[in-house]
């Protein structure tokens, strides 16, 4: 499709509560929203880049120089095909993976809309709702973060994912394995710990985790190899795999058993596709993770995780778990049996909230041919 015109967003969303991990406290979520135009259709997507370099390198700033100044010129007034063509034309772009992936989302969302095809028939999603989870970050204390998981069953959540840090793990995690001995649990670390300072995880290994997520620092591999040698529990890289190709280092090198497919961290959703194709040929279970997306990466998010290989629950959760005013006209609400509908309509299936949009858009700037 010609593409005539590129416009981002920095828009800025207060979160219903506070959400703190091992890197920070976040209470309100800045993302760029990219809007794509051609053949008279709107295509849009989301950087998920944060406001600071906590979870990786990328922010909204460098997010949005990236766009601006080097992917918009390679497609703004370009016939693009589809999203290995893309992956093709931004190839030369180092890195910056968080910023790629927005436009690949908006383009998927525009072929989509040309073609009458939701982006989980384009994708071949076997699936029409996905299981999903609740990330709760670090709270006051351990009988606190009792309190809101209880809370989160409540609504229906059945599996729960907590965040963990250095002096909060232990402690934590023995408070909600003995207040719910059947629950599908699971921890992540965001990269706090060393190898030797991991060993303190030793004491929640026997607790039935799911998995343990990126114990140790956001580049590595090695040492995850090293560690999940010591563990019963299996450990699930996010960070660390920051491509198709070091998805096949990472199972190579048996550093982990589970692999958390971000499609914005892995450069777009062709890549995380790729990941889970590689995965499923393996039986290595793959399952989609969040960066607190606005209802358009939800959408995106349940359209990949309809894939057959996405076999453990995502970190999906419903809208109002996150904003009390969504971008999108579409809230995603929690079913009984702790799954999320996966749009049927063309592209990502969801509309714009113009006035919402607008209300929380710091600046923006439209880039034409
Ligand atoms: O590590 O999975 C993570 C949110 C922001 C940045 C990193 C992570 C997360 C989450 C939230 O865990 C998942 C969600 O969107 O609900
Ligand atoms: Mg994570």
């Amino acid at each position: 499709m010609k593409i005539e015109s590129l416009t981002l967003h920095h828009v800025s969303m207060p979160l219903v509560a506070p959400f703190e991990t091992s890197f920070g406290r976040e209470t309100v979520r800045d993302c760029i929203i990219v809007e794509l135009r051609a053949e008279e259709l709107t295509g849009y997507g989301e950087c998920v880049a944060s406001r600071e370099p906590g979870y990786n390198y990328e922010t909204t700033g460098t997010a949005w120089h990236i766009l601006k100044d080097f992917i918009a010129p390679l497609v703004v007034g370009k016939d693009i095909l589809d999203a290995n063509d893309f992956q093709k034309r931004v190839d030369g772009i180092r890195g910056h993976h968080l910023a790629k992936a927005g436009v690949e989302m908006a383009l998927w969302d525009l072929l989509g809309k040309r073609d009458g095809k939701s982006l989980k028939e384009m994708f071949g999603g076997a699936r029409e709702r996905v299981e999903v989870g609740v990330s709760i970050g670090i709270q006051e204390s351990a009988s606190a973060l009792v309190r809101t998981v209880t809370s989160y069953l409540e609504q229906g959540y059945r599996r729960v994912k907590i965040k963990i840090k250095p002096g909060r793990e232990v402690e934590e995690t023995v408070a909600v394995r003995k207040a719910y001995p059947d629950l599908r649990l699971q921890v992540d670390a965001n990269s706090a710990y060393t190898l030797e300072s991991a060993l303190v995880l030793k004491a929640i290994d026997d607790l039935d985790l799911l998995l343990i997520e990126q114990p140790l620092f956001e580049d590595d591999i090695w040492d995850h190899r090293k560690l999940q040698a010591e563990f019963k529990t299996p450990i699930c890289l996010d960070e660390s795999v920051v491509s198709p190709r070091h998805a096949r280092y990472a199972l190579e090198m048996e550093a982990c058993r589970i692999i958390n497919v971000k499609p914005a961290r892995v450069g777009g959703l062709s890549q995380g596709i790729a990941i889970h194709d590689l995965c499923h040929a393996q039986n290595i279970p793959v399952w989609c993770g969040g960066m607190l997306e606005t209802g358009i990466g939800r959408a995106s998010n349940l359209a990949l995780a309809s894939l057959p290989g996405f076999i453990l629950p995502g970190d999906i959760s419903a809208s109002d778990r996150y904003y009390q005013r969504d971008i999108t006209n579409e809230r995603f609400v929690l079913n009984d049996d702790s799954t999320i509908t996966v749009p049927t309509e063309p592209g990502l299936g969801v509309t714009i909230d113009e006035a919402a949009l607008k209300e929380f858009t710091l600046s923006e700037i439209t880039l034409k041919a």
